[in-house]
């Protein structure tokens, strides 16, 4: 089931379900390499998300800013590579969406506990806007703020569930956006957590 939820934006209900197994045992491989941690505001305050990346690219956030690299400052090695299960889920969910060949180069992963929250903020540490980014939810639900283009512009809430991948691109690229503080709960697979991919192209 498609939806499309704003010009730009379409929501693909449950497409991550059959190669959820596949995601959550890459996440484990990946945090087993670069762990989840609560990067630096330029402001020098934690962030409430945990995040890793993966892929040639990972954002990273630190009293320097926000941008790209291909090291994590952790460790100082390469981010580890991207889980095929991870490169295929993200191209084919684009291309469900219309956007034929994405192919990411970085994969942001976010920890949500219960009570985290994502305040409203635009992505656009990205080179090229015209690529989509592709969002994948597993474990506990989350309600999606989605604005518009100022950042005072009415936000609509939306249910995001276990398996759900949103694509968000064209006029919906650089759109305000937020996550409610996440309720508390636990999922049968994930736990007390809400795990987010995020697959950019970002040079
Ligand atoms: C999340 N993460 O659920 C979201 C999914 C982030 C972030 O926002 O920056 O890590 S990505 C949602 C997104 C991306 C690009 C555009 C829009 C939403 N949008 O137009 O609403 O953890
Ligand atoms: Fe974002």
């Amino acid at each position: 089931a498609e939806q499309a939820i704003a010009p730009g934006a379409v929501l693909l209900r449950g497409f991550a379900l059959a190669a959820s197994a596949d995601l959550q045992a890459g996440v484990a491989e990946v945090l087993a390499q670069a762990p989840l941690r609560q990067m630096l505001t330029p402001g020098g305050k934690a962030m409430a998300v945990w995040m890793t990346n993966c892929g040639p690219l990972g954002w990273v956030s630190d009293r320097r800013g926000y941008r790209y690299q291909s090291t994590d400052p952790l460790s100082t090695q390469p981010w580890p590579a991207l889980p095929p299960a991870f490169a295929r889920l993200a191209t084919d969910a684009a291309k469900q969406a219309a956007y034929a060949h994405f192919k990411p180069d970085a994969c942001l992963i976010n920890r949500y506990l219960p009570g985290t929250r994502l305040s409203l903020h635009q992505d656009r540490d990205e080179q090229d806007f015209e690529h989509p980014i592709v969002s994948v939810s597993l474990g506990l639900p989350a309600v999606f703020l989605f604005g518009g283009l100022s950042r005072g512009d009415k936000t609509q809430r939306l249910a995001l569930q276990h398996g759900d991948v949103l694509v968000w691109g064209g006029p919906a690229r650089l759109r305000f956006h937020g996550v409610m503080p996440l309720a508390a709960g636990r999922h049968a697979e994930l736990g007390e957590q809400r795990i987010n991919l995020t697959f950019r192209k970002a040079a």
